[in-house]
């Protein structure tokens, strides 16, 4: 099922004009209308006139996380803020968050990109979906909300946390679709096989995951735990929250919605252009939003894109799982270790659950990586020489994925805290010494 067959299956060739035509136009639009832009575009001598294509964009400069926060709260809106009828934050980790703001425009171009997610998923008006991404600043949940409102199906806005009244309802309301993050699912599901609930009672058919990166095995887990089929749906804030992409019913990559957000991949050392299918950072441009336009933002994602025709029909570039971050790579012993490497290896083993924890620090000049995985009931053995084995076999498994041999630590069933919302992987405490 395709929601807008025009666009997401337009030939190549067409689809270019269409982005050399919307890009002239936002470079201009954000040139006249944001101060930032201007200056930007000024210190490198360009002006709009100097894009005629997008062959062109490689001589606009990036824009990065930091400009938001420099920026703070309201510094890159292009429109007086009377137009802006929505406000998303995203807090990050460290320092102030970003904020982004919405005219009703934009909100309608989010509404329509959501809702090619949903069908590309599957989902339809006859559908209704359990939204557990978090409602408020957070994009995830409106997100998904205007997108189901979008193709008339019935959202049920549960929000995160509360899991036994998630799943009650769930149950009771009969809902099709499920929103959430990846982590999320595996402890509803966790918490549904705990509950006693049949699960033929429940009407689940399809997941929408995303917001934190996952991997093939875990989508294994979460579709056996909760019998559905998991889509992979993509975004950030910063362009417009999710459904920059999702996942169609073939699943070998995500559809970037590209007549709005233009996206390139850039090697993150020289930031020069990979060749399709070469894994590199992750940029967008948008090409239509009003409130607050994103000109070559580098979103620190590392994937790859590729350009031939899926067979369902949709032309949309297709990209791979997000490996990681950027800056959520940990360099440990310098060595380049995502955290997307531990969480294929933890899964591939039966032995283990879901969820883990890796904790680095630094002792006498020598980084530590240890890892805290937890251990399958079934598996889990008064017998120390069964954990023991059980231990060297993890920790070779790691060594040979990764290249350096962390410590693991066998932990009991259920003991590492679950996540109602983006789960916390990774402990670095280096930077505090
Ligand atoms: O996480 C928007 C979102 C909500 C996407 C719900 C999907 C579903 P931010 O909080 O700004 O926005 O975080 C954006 O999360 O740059 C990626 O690093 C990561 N991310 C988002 N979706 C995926 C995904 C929302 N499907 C950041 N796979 C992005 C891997 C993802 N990483």
């Amino acid at each position: 099922m395709i929601w807008n067959e025009t666009i997401e299956c337009m030939e190549r060739e067409e689809m270019r004009k269409l982005q050399d035509i919307r890009l002239k136009r936002i470079v201009a639009y954000a040139y006249h209308n944001t101060p930032f832009y201007r200056k930007r575009m000024q210190e490198t001598g360009l002006t709009p006139g100097d894009i005629a294509s997008v062959e062109d964009i490689s001589k606009l400069p990036f824009t990065v996380k930091q400009d938001l926060r420099d920026n703070y709260p309201f510094g890159l809106m292009a429109v007086a803020m009377s137009e802006i009828v929505r406000l998303h934050a995203s807090s990050g980790t460290t320092g102030k968050p970003i904020v982004v703001g919405y005219t009703r425009k934009d909100l309608g171009i989010w509404n329509e990109t959501v809702a090619r997610c949903l069908y590309a998923a599957g989902v339809t008006r006859n559908d209704s979906v359990q939204v557990s991404y978090g409602y408020g600043l957070f994009t995830g949940g409106l997100g998904l909300h205007g997108g189901v409102e979008t193709i008339g199906g019935t959202v049920i806005p549960m929000s995160s946390g509360n899991t036994q009244k998630q799943i009650q309802l769930m149950h009771d309301f009969g809902a099709n679709a499920l929103a959430c993050t990846p982590s999320y699912a595996l402890f509803l599901g966790e918490t549904i096989r705990e509950s006693g609930l049949p699960r033929e009672e429940f009407k689940l058919r399809v997941g929408m995951f995303g917001a934190e990166p996952w991997t093939e095995n875990m989508r294994k887990e979460i579709e056996e735990l909760l019998g559905i089929k998991a889509y992979d749906i993509y975004g950030l804030t910063e362009i417009i929250g999710p459904g920059v992409g999702c996942e169609c019913e073939c699943q070998h990559g995500t559809h970037l919605w590209e007549d709005h957000f233009f996206p390139e991949i850039l090697d993150p050392q020289t930031l020069q252009p990979v060749t399709p299918g070469v894994t590199g950072e992750l940029v967008f441009t948008t090409l239509t939003k009003e409130g607050m336009p994103m000109i070559r933002y580098r979103t620190r994602d590392l994937t790859a894109l590729h350009y031939e025709k899926c067979p369902c029909g949709r032309t949309a570039v297709r990209m791979d799982r997000i490996l990681g971050r950027s800056d959520d790579m940990l360099i440990i012993r310098g060595v380049n270790v995502f955290p997307s490497q531990v969480e294929s290896v933890i899964l591939e083993m039966p032995e283990f659950e879901p969820h883990y924890l890796i904790e680095v620090d630094r002792l006498n000049n020598l980084d530590t990586f240890l890892i805290r995985v937890e251990v399958r009931p079934e598996y889990y053995s008064d017998e120390i020489n069964k954990l023991l084995a059980l231990k060297k076999k993890i920790t070779l498994r790691m060594q040979s994925v990764i290249g350096i041999q962390p410590e693991v630590k066998l932990v009991e069933p259920r003991s590492l805290e679950r996540s109602l919302g983006k789960a916390k992987h990774v402990i670095d405490n280096r930077q505090l010494v």
